[in-house]
């Protein structure tokens, strides 16, 4: 058998003999480990000197262009689908952000400041060379340059692969947020890991999902810039050992490790026409070099060759699983390595400057954790601090409780991350260790303050116990962080109330709420050129940083003339979206029809089902001749499965089946389109969003924990139906009550009706929704497959179905029909459209960026030196 990964036996753990088991021997490694972290003399700088900065016009672009074209990637023949023209011009505009990389890690070194470290397992960028461009402010000269070589922008622009390092939402809010850190001149670094693949490429195949690699770094990645001199060394498996010094101390060795490199690659963050570029760090697996060599000393060269393989496995691929984890091995494996790597990183670049001493450490540093998904920087600054920089439990503890930070997704129990005891302790023995000690002490805390309370201990340990004890990682953040915050009002006060019931009781100073944001310079600015302008024509450009002066719009909304100019960038706008629909879908969208999208992760809590249910209703009512009236609909489904999710898998055949036979069907002409879009990802919805006249925002109260989509649909001039979920609350009670569509149950009510929820009676009772199961249990849409919605038809029946999907179609379907009243009037659902945008201020990621600066973080802001 071969070994995977290298052992550190021979070469790393005792780097002076290969024995290492004596006790002064030992002492020396941990002393010798301290000093070589001591800070260093700097070497004598070399003579590069400073660079004048480059030109931002065009002139000074095409000869970059050029010279890259030519000279580096040696190119002569140009076409608008080259390749090597859109990294030629991706080369010239990140000179420019270098530039302003340097000047900004110089301005916070100066400055000396405290830093927050954005830590997740996904931070889904999308397109960068459209961002680029914007916060540059170069986006005018860009284009004329390139017209000056005879090259189309938007040609260019298209071949970039958007970089899907994440499943949805908290993805994508990573990158949100990394925007405004950067806009806001917060010395914010994320740290995330570099997927070889990342999201899949969703295909239709009769109907049905197929998942396709997205291999997003083929034609290389000319971004990111490879830092080989920040690699460091992560370690799996192994055993500990206890030793004890001259002076009674004990310590710990974690040895016969089997180690992978982590590679860093960054990638930088523009901020919004401020000089400022923030960095992403992304790691990259990579074998170690020495396990090459004990293999080959061994004999067997070709099976070391191949054995970097499993190392490099680590980064692969990314998992595609959007709210329920599975307790893969790998993905722990994922989530330690950028764990362990980020830290490291982090206390290298601290000893550097203030050597061993870690006395202001926690003054300085913040981690903030995306989810449980790397929490296991809990165990690993501990370890690090004591197994690697010799300090003691307490003082660890206390650095560590002081500089977590956890941000809750979910409530929903099956994404909750549990992990094997027994799996956790072969692959990070020294961590379940930590973990362990962590757990026993802060019971005793729990049974000081309850004394007797057994139950309660259970309860609230991190270890579950059971037939196979499980990590509880939700409770190991809460333990470990000094602010625990849920992602919307309604989020986090079911957060108190639920989920961490007993440890808000406990500690009730830790809990806090931030509502979601997301950047209006992508989501607005960049994505809705046109509706930008005439915001700006209006009440002046200060909005892309300041959001509320949206609220200035209002007062436009009552004159005619800007009324008017309004809908004609939404009729623009929608014909975009038509075009992409035709495309990817081929479905005819007529722009004067109601524009009704839904766009996100499919799950049942989403209730993409009951999108579906309304509209064969609307079919039935046409097949009926009920059509008095009619305001036509083009309705627009989109979003990926994750790829074992069978009953997600088999909504997305029923869109697709519902819509071949209305699209179908003549007597649909010009009342009623359905579309399911094939591939839904970030750049698809940069034209979704500004195309959108009705957002669907339908979860099952109090399953969504905030929604972001939602957001970006309401900055484009949107109005929204939805329920009483996650950050759709705030929606309403920003754009007022008359400009929203409001229905269904509260989540209140939603726990309440499951001990009474007879669905079977509510289709009874309901003629319309008795027609629609009609319809679908009749085989009317699977004709040539009977029995295939079977398992979609069962849910709803089912009195145990969690998402209630029955108990809201009444208030639904009314609900849309106010939607299609409203949208006859052109006039008032245009001043609706006007309003919703007008006050759409506070979802900001801006806003909520500072208010995790104000009550988490307390970072200064910092400008670097211009030039
Ligand atoms: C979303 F670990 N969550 C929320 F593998 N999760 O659903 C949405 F199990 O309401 C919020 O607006 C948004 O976060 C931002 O706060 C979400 O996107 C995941 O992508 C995810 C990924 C992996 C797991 C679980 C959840 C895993």
């Amino acid at each position: 058998m071969r070994i995977a990964w290298s052992d550190t036996r021979s070469s790393l753990a005792c780097p002076d003999s290969g024995l290492g088991r004596s006790q002064t021997r030992l002492t020396g490694y941990v002393q010798e480990s301290i000093i070589n972290t001591r800070a260093k003399k700097p070497q004598a700088p070399a003579t590069i000197g400073n660079l004048p900065p480059l030109g931002m016009d065009a002139d000074s672009i095409v000869d970059d262009f050029r010279r890259y074209f030519s000279h580096t990637l040696g190119r002569d023949e140009s076409t608008d689908t080259n390749p090597q023209m859109y990294t030629s011009l991706v080369l010239s505009l990140r000179d420019r952000l270098v530039e302003r990389w340097r000047n900004t890690r110089l301005a916070y070194s100066e400055a000396d400041c405290k830093r927050t470290y954005y830590l997740s397992l996904e931070f889904l960028m999308g397109r960068a060379l459209g961002n680029a461009m914007l916060n540059l402010d170069i986006d005018p000269a860009t284009a004329t340059a390139l017209r000056q070589m005879g090259i189309e922008l938007e040609a260019l622009a298209d071949q970039e692969h958007d970089a899907g390092l994440g499943n949805g939402g908290l993805g994508r809010l990573a990158a949100c947020f990394l925007d405004s850190c950067a806009t806001l001149q917060l010395p914010v670094t994320g740290y995330g890991i570099r997927y070889e693949y990342g999201m899949f490429r969703q295909k239709i195949e009769n109907g049905c999902q197929l998942e396709e690699p997205d291999h997003w770094l083929r034609d290389g990645n000319p971004w990111e810039i490879e830092r080989p001199e920040f690699a460091t060394r992560v370690k799996f498996g192994g055993h500990t050992e206890y030793f004890t010094e001259q002076h009674g101390r004990t310590f710990v060795r974690w040895m016969n490790t089997r180690d992978v490199m982590a590679m860093p690659h960054d990638v930088p963050v523009p901020g919004y026409q401020n000089g400022t570029v923030n960095t992403l760090r992304l790691w990259r697996a990579a074998a170690t070099e020495e396990f090459d060599l004990s293999e080959f000393n061994a004999g067997s060269y070709t099976e070391a060759v191949a054995s970097k393989n499993a190392a490099e496995h680590i980064t692969m691929v990314l998992y595609p699983n959007d709210s329920s984890e599975n307790g893969k091995e790998l993905r722990l494996r994922q989530q330690y390595f950028l764990a362990s790597a980020s830290l490291q990183d982090i206390l290298r670049e601290w000893v550097k400057h203030q050597g061993n001493d870690f006395s202001r450490f926690a003054e300085k540093n913040c981690f903030q954790l995306n989810d449980t998904h790397p929490t296991c920087a809990v165990p690993e600054l501990m370890r690090l601090l004591m197994d690697e920089h010799g300090m003691g439990w307490d003082d660890a503890w206390a650095i560590t409780s002081k500089t977590m930070a956890y941000t809750n997704h979910t409530l929903l129990p099956e994404a909750l991350e549990k992990w094997s005891v027994s799996m956790f302790g072969r692959l990070l023995p020294r961590l379940l260790e930590i973990i362990c000690e962590i757990n026993a002490r802060y019971l005793s805390e729990v049974a000081l303050r309850y004394p007797g309370d057994i139950e309660r201990q259970r309860r609230m340990s991190i270890i579950e116990e059971g037939h196979e004890k499980q990590v509880r990682m939700a409770y190991l953040a809460v333990v470990a962080s000094f602010s625990v915050n849920g992602v919307a009002a309604l989020h986090s006060e079911l957060l108190q109330e639920h989920l961490f019931r007993d440890f808000y009781e406990l500690w009730p100073h830790k809990f806090n709420n931030k509502t979601n944001g997301v950047t209006p310079r992508r989501w607005l600015a960049w994505s809705n050129p046109e509706l930008s302008k005439l915001i700006s024509d209006a009440i002046g450009d200060d909005w892309c940083t300041d959001l509320s002066q949206l609220q200035k719009l209002k007062a436009h909304a009552d004159k005619a003339t800007f009324r008017k100019k309004w809908r004609a960038v939404k009729q623009a706008n929608k014909a975009r979206l038509a075009e992409m629909v035709q495309q990817d879908c081929g479905v005819t969208f007529d722009t004067n029809a109601l524009f009704d999208v839904q766009v996100k992760r499919i799950h049942e809590y989403k209730r993409q089902l009951l999108n579906v249910l309304h509209v064969i209703h609307l079919y039935d009512r046409i097949k009926r001749g009920d059509t008095a009236n009619w305001t036509p609909r083009c309705v627009l489904i989109g979003g990926k499965a994750a790829p074992g999710y069978m009953m997600a898998k088999r909504i997305i055949k029923l869109v697709n089946a519902v819509a071949k036979v209305i699209n179908g069907d003549p007597a649909t002409e010009g009342l009623l389109r359905l579309a399911f879009l094939p591939d839904y990802r970030v750049s698809a919805m940069e034209v979704i969003s500004p195309g959108t006249d009705l957002s669907e925002q339908i979860s099952t109260a109090g399953k969504e924990a905030s929604g972001t989509g939602n957001m970006k649909f309401m900055m484009n001039g949107a109005m929204t139906i939805g329920t009483l979920d996650g950050a759709n609350i705030e929606i309403r009670e920003e754009a007022g009550a008359e400009n929203f569509f409001l229905f269904g149950l509260t989540a209140q009510e939603v726990e309440a009706t499951r001990h009474h929820y007879d669905p079977a009676a509510i289709i009874h009772a309901d003629e319309d929704f008795k027609r629609v199961m009609g319809l679908l249990c009749s085989g009317n849409f699977n004709l040539f497959e009977p029995g295939i919605f079977d398992p979609i038809i069962n849910s709803i029946y089912s009195p145990n179905d969690p998402w209630l999907t029955a108990a809201d179609f009444r208030s639904f379907v009314d609900a849309q029909r106010r939607v299609d009243q409203a949208y006859k009037d052109q006039d008032a659902w245009t001043r609706m459209s006007i309003i919703n945008t007008a006050t759409s201020g506070k979802f900001s990621s801006d806003r909520t960026i500072l208010d995790y600066n104000r009550e988490v973080w307390h970072l200064p802001q910092i400008a670097p030196k211009q030039g």
